[in-house]
């Protein structure tokens, strides 16, 4: 499967940094094809070359838009050198075996960029050369294909290590490249021509059309199988901004999975009311009063079924959707009474384990965060210890913590949510919201358990919770200052545990 280089076809748009290339295939005795330019430049080098109008028998024609289309240009980077029908039409109809093919294509993008005029731009619309760079990546298993000047050093360098031998994965590997570049440049073109929306939408594939994105006046659209996840059983059709409510629903229900009946409601992805009781009703009702400003409008999810008391409970609250992992008939009945209410009924499939969001003009990719802090992660750093209550607490606040928007601070009491701060850019002021939301709903923060997504780098936070009522604190510790931090709380009988696990959420 190793082959060697005897013959190769260059056209290249930029002849920057090929030199060195030619000047190294040239000692080891390659012959050249080459179009126009490329030609006259390798000529130039001293090193002989064959015009590839040699070989086709035709010159270049209509301004240049036909050079390199032709069989026996193509046959000989096509031919599959075990056929023995193509080795014989090779003989057959006089094709040069072509090697390898190096190309570097019409600058479309560059042209796009400069505001050159629709005519430039189409002209640089490469045709033969993205269809060498196509039938030499095909036919990888004798053809080796340098598609892009970017990959001169890689192939230099290969050439030269490994004296103008290559192997089935080196070939494969810039096969590979080839298409990664031609793809890449279709799809540019795909960009330039597609402004007509009726074309956009009708190009999209299992992309679902949203009425609009988080704005009216955006455009949205939605990638994914949301059928999978969940059954619709009622109302108008998820909006932007509701999936993407739904989304912080399941993954903050998620961490309840095996809590006794766990009630949530979330506005603009963050909790605003999360209770653990005996009954799902009565989770829903102290949830509710976490915080019912907030509640309106929001989205309500249950981790276990919704009877008909707790959907009477909901109907008087006006809420987007309801999701849970199933109702009892009756319930579904009363929830359907409001015509646009949006009921689901979240399928037993695992959460997706990658996480994706646009970034400048690329992607970001992550894991998602699997880790949940449970009693055994907890390091008590203080003279005082938490109290089993108040273990409780920790990791219930923990777990809304990890799923709120940072930076965040989180209190709870005896299996609910009291209040948090939210997003804000210092740990202070989502201290400081939180003691004032708590304030502002009748909650006493006295004896309540404080989480915080990161480590406090000074020791003022726990001051001003301990100020606050708060008793026990969990957070990931880490900061150089931790010791300051735990000091205040040994003088003022707080008790604190370290995860040594951060849950930022940008
Ligand atoms: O106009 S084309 O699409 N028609 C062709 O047959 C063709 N063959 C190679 N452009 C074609 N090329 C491109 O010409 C190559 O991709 C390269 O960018 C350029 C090299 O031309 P020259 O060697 O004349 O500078």
């Amino acid at each position: 499967t190793t082959k060697t280089i005897q013959s190769a076809l260059i056209s290249v748009f930029s002849k920057e940094g090929l030199e060195p290339i030619v000047r190294k295939l040239h000692d080891q005795n390659v012959i050249f094809y080459s179009t126009g330019g490329t030609e006259e430049f390798i000529k130039n080098l001293g090193i002989p070359v064959i015009p590839v109008e040699d070989v086709t028998s035709y010159p270049s024609i209509l301004g240049g838009r036909v050079k390199t289309l032709h069989p026996k240009v193509f046959g000989g980077i096509l031919n599959r050198q075990d056929n023995e029908t193509d080795v014989q039409q090779m003989q057959e109809y006089n094709i040069p075996q072509i090697d390898l093919v190096i190309v570097d294509l019409y600058p479309f993008e560059k042209t796009v960029a400069s505001g050159a005029s629709e005519e430039d731009i189409i002209e640089k619309i490469d045709i033969g050369g993205i269809s060498l760079i196509r039938a030499a990546a095909k036919n990888f298993n004798d053809t080796v294909i340098v598609s892009s000047m970017d990959q001169y050093g890689l192939f230099l360098d290969m050439i030269t290590n490994q004296n103008g031998i290559t192997t089935l994965a080196d070939r494969k590997l810039l096969a590979t490249k080839a298409f990664h570049v031609s793809s890449h440049y279709d799809a540019a073109i795909f960009n330039y021509f597609n402004t007509d929306e009726t074309i956009y939408k009708a190009s999209i594939e299992n992309g679902q059309v949203l009425r609009y994105g988080e704005n009216p006046h955006q455009k949205g659209f939605f990638f994914g199988d949301f059928d999978a996840m969940f059954t619709k059983v009622h109302g108008k059709e998820l909006s932007y901004n509701n999936l993407l409510d739904v989304d912080a629903a399941v993954n903050l229900i998620n961490e309840f999975k095996t809590d006794g009946p766990t009630f949530a409601i979330l506005k603009h992805n963050n909790a605003c009311g999360l209770a653990t009781r005996d009954t799902i009703c009565e989770a829903y009702n102290v949830a509710l009063a976490c915080d019912p400003t907030s509640a309106f409008g929001g989205v309500l999810i249950a981790n276990t079924t919704i009877d008909v008391s707790t959907a009477n409970e909901i109907n008087k609250l006006f809420c987007e959707v309801v999701i849970a992992p199933s109702y009892d008939a009756e319930a579904i009945a009363i929830l359907q009474e409001k015509k646009n209410r949006i009921i689901l009924i979240q399928n037993e499939v695992e959460l997706p384990q990658k996480q994706v969001r646009t970034c400048l003009n690329g992607l970001l990719i992550q894991e998602r965060n699997n880790i949940t802090d449970t009693k055994a992660d907890l390091k008590t750093v203080t003279v005082t210890a938490p109290t089993e209550q108040e273990i409780e607490d920790l990791i219930f606040a923990s777990k809304v913590c990890k799923n709120t928007k940072s930076n965040t601070i989180v209190f709870a009491k005896n299996g609910t949510l009291i209040s948090s701060g939210t997003g804000q850019t210092s740990r202070v002021d989502a201290l400081l919201q939180a003691i004032e939301k708590a304030k502002v709903f009748g909650f006493s923060l006295e004896g309540a358990s404080m989480a915080s997504d990161a480590f406090f780098p000074f020791p003022d936070c726990v001051e001003i919770a301990k100020n606050a009522g708060i008793t026990a604190v969990i957070q990931p510790g880490g900061s150089i200052k931790d010791e300051l931090s735990i000091n205040y709380c040994n003088e003022n009988n707080v008790a604190m545990v370290f995860t040594g696990t951060r849950h930022f959420k940008h």
